[in-house]
């Protein structure tokens, strides 16, 4: 297998999620660190418009969103499927749920003056920050979240967690993780890695015990790489075969030239000739000069595929 690439930063809850399914998996990594803020000149070439954080790369295929990360790094290193069959709708579900309900709370959250302290360096950082988000923001479909609904939001799902927890279990769903673990740790990692809402966790012990077991899995970071190196291994690769593609939208057949985003938030698409779109996955070939040829995958929840 080709070495696995996260092109990350470590301020991103998204990269932390992933850097943590990479570790749970007892997988080595490359680790890319990418800005925090556009322009990302040696991310582009390989995702085209996609612009969310993270993207695994392996080789000259480019994983797009945590949901595709999980889906290919499910049967690689050790450990149990994130995905297992008695209890995969409840957990996808949650971690859908987390994913965006939950996350635009935290990010509320976050970003109050009280909690906002730990993440900038400076005043002149959180302005350049607030205007690279709302270009980020431009065409998305969803609202940021008041306060008034976010706190409630994240208190009722603390407490519901800590009841969830309350019988020892060591996981969401029992003795096994799920990718709901992998889902709720990366968004209360968002807020309590910095010392924030500390209290939060104290006074649940069952929460607090299950977010020390998963911050273990975040901690290690892969061994450095360029964006350069990274853009290298794609050019020196050819992307995996795909077994089968085919197309289950009537009207866009394999091969047409397709823009493929999510619809929800930073919306900006990413182009190139369809390959695959079943009910789970989106790939798409596309071609830059730095890169040669690379497929890009993405999950089909939440991801719109529109024909140029
Ligand atoms: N559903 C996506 C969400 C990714 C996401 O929203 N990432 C944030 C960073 S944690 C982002 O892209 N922010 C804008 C940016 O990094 O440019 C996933 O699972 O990967």
């Amino acid at each position: 297998m080709p070495e696995l690439i996260l092109h990350h930063y470590p301020e991103s809850l998204f990269s932390e999620k992933a850097r943590a399914m990479l570790n749970a998996r007892g997988l080595a990594w490359r680790s890319v660190i990418i800005p925090m803020i556009m322009p990302r000149p040696d991310t582009v070439p390989l995702t085209g418009g996609y612009r969310r954080t993270p993207v695994m790369q392996v080789g000259a295929d480019v994983y797009c969103d945590t949901a595709a990360i999980a889906d290919y790094l499910d049967d690689k290193g050790t450990g149990t499927t994130f995905f297992p069959a008695a209890s995969r709708l409840a957990a996808q579900t949650l971690a859908r749920w987390t994913d965006t309900e939950l996350f635009w709370a935290a990010v509320t959250l976050r970003f109050l003056p009280a909690n906002a302290g730990s993440f900038f360096a400076n005043a002149e950082a959180a302005t350049t920050f607030a205007a690279d988000r709302a270009n980020f923001s431009q065409g998305a479909t969803i609202r940021r979240l008041p306060v008034e609904e976010a706190a409630p939001r994240y208190q009722l799902f603390m407490d519901e967690l800590q009841a969830q927890l309350s019988d020892g279990r060591a996981y969401l769903f029992g003795a096994d993780w799920t990718i709901a673990d992998f889902s709720v740790y990366h968004v209360l990692w968002f807020i309590h890695a910095g010392g924030a809402m500390a209290d939060d966790l104290a006074r649940r012990p069952a929460v607090k015990a299950w977010y020390q077991r998963m911050l273990a899995f975040g901690g290690p970071q892969g061994l450095n790489m360029t964006g350069t190196e990274a853009l290298a291994v794609a050019a020196a690769s050819t992307p995996e075969p795909l077994a089968n593609g085919s197309s289950d939208i009537a009207d866009i057949p394999i091969g047409a030239l397709v823009d493929v985003g999510p619809t929800d938030y930073g919306v900006m698409p990413t182009r190139g000739e369809l390959l695959h779109c079943d009910a789970a996955t989106i790939t798409i070939s596309r071609e830059h000069d730095r890169t040669g040829v690379v497929n890009v995958h993405f999950p089909r929840h939440g991801f719109g595929v529109t024909r140029v």
